[in-house]
């Protein structure tokens, strides 16, 4: 009898799922104690059917909401159709997809990859590529200069220049060739710079992981100038705050979407490199990738980067789809307009609540301080509240809290939520 995936019994409840995970899966996470089983929009079901507020967004990698309709279709089609190649053949699909990726955010080239990590990683090569070829710079000598506090992925690579032990600790050794400067800070990337093996900065433009480290508004502005005026090539890490999710298409757009409505304008930059991920598909298949102009890809020449599934007509319909309801469902300005109201309605209850001590973020991406040590275990504990009450969100870092639900959220939805976070936190209290 021909066994499918569908023969094994899965787990019937969420104690068992919980279960299976823990005797049968390494332990890389700790995850909160719910098991999603379904998810529509900005909805999740357990086992249980319990429904859940999505306030993480899979990292905000769930943009466009769970499921949507456009991106399972596209999916679900080419998966019947043809799903890998390789990049040993063409597909009728990767230049229809590079063109059309190329055009949205108004550059010349694009490289395919899969993950965040790979296409920070390809980033990488490029910039150190680009400092040998066209820069000069000395071989094997070139520098990239990162910021405290990142968080660009989990290769060896990547956490060779993070500072956050939990995350680069047991790991060496180390890749040389990094050097990391405080975030937000002009003067130490303009000394930094100097340096004529510097190939490329790596920035977040606001630091997700680190707690959603909004800087200064002139921050990006004034360092894409630094870099430009040191032939350093400006590497905007958009992972996690691309795809709409700070309420402008990227957050250092220079191809804002918003014809110009939005009051950071002035502030947006065209980088060097633009790195996507995430929500480039909606969250429903791993694609991610690197735009660059033509005087900085060319450095890459056959056989010297790829990967299996890079660039695969699966992902490349996928990612069409998922970028295609950005635009047409104008999520940019919905996380505007409701980031905002959001951020209001925390300040409202922080007004009424001690256990807040700020909220801070931009468009969706926000995050809220609890008025505890970051060592407690209250920011964790009020997530468990707030899960029980029926949101769904996590702790960053000790007294931190994310809230970023996916961008299709509608203001009914967020004033229920709003009122659910009111509830947990007096509750708490008491
Ligand atoms: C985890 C958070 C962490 C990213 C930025 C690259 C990547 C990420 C700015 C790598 C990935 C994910 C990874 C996930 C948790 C989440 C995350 F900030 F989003 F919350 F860890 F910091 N650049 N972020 O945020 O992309 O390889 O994961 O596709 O590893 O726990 P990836």
């Amino acid at each position: 009898m021909e066994l499918n995936a569908n023969m094994i019994a899965g787990p019937s409840t969420s104690t068992e799922a919980m279960d299976l995970e823990n005797r049968h899966g390494a332990h890389n996470y700790h995850p909160l104690p719910v098991v999603l089983d379904r998810g529509k929009g900005v909805l999740v079901w357990d086992i249980e059917g319990k429904e859940y507020y999505d306030f993480l967004s899979a990292y905000s990698a769930v943009n466009q909401g769970h499921c949507h309709p456009a991106i399972v279709k596209a999916m679900v089609e080419q998966t019947e159709k043809l799903t890998l190649t390789s990049r040993a053949f063409y597909s009728s699909n990767l230049g229809k997809y590079e063109q059309f990726v190329t055009e949205y955010f108004g550059y010349d080239k694009v490289l395919p990859m899969n993950t965040g990590a790979e296409a920070v990683e390809t980033a990488i090569k490029i910039a150190r590529k680009w400092a040998y070829d066209v820069k000069g710079v000395p071989a094997n000598a070139a520098k990239i200069i990162t910021c405290s506090e990142n968080f660009h992925g989990r290769t060896t690579t990547i956490v060779s220049f993070s500072t956050d032990d939990v995350a680069t600790g047991g790991f060496g050794p180390y890749t040389p060739g990094f050097e990391v400067i405080p975030y937000n800070d002009i003067d130490a990337l303009r000394s930094a710079v100097a340096d004529s093996n510097v190939a490329g900065f790596l920035v977040e433009p606001i630091q997700g992981e680190a707690g959603v480290n909004v800087p200064d508004d002139d921050y990006i502005r004034a360092a894409h100038k630094i870099c430009m005026e040191a032939n350093v090539l400006f590497m905007a890490d958009e992972v996690q705050t691309g795809i709409a999710r700070t309420g402008a298409l990227l957050a250092t757009c220079g191809n804002c979407t918003c014809s110009g409505s939005c009051e950071r304008q002035a502030s947006f930059v065209k980088a060097d490199l633009l790195i996507l991920g995430k929500a480039l598909s909606g969250g429903a298949y791993p694609v991610s990738a690197v735009l660059a102009d033509e005087a900085i890809m060319s450095v890459i020449h056959p056989g010297q980067h790829g990967s299996t599934f890079g660039g695969n007509p699966v992902a490349a319909e996928v990612a069409i789809a998922a970028l295609s309801v950005v635009r047409d469902e104008d999520l940019a300005l919905n996380a505007r307009t409701l980031g905002a109201h959001f951020r209001d309605g925390i300040e409202d209850i922080a007004s009424e609540c001690s256990l807040i001590k700020l909220v801070r973020g931009r468009g969706l991406l926000n995050a809220v301080i609890i008025n505890d040590s970051p060592d407690s275990s209250t920011a964790w504990d009020l997530c468990v509240a707030m899960k029980d009450n029926g949101l769904l969100a996590k702790p960053t870092h000790g007294n931190i809290i994310r809230f970023a639900p996916p961008l299709v959220i509608t203001k009914e939805q967020l004033d229920d939520c709003l009122e659910i976070i009111r509830k947990t936190f007096k509750e708490f209290e008491k």
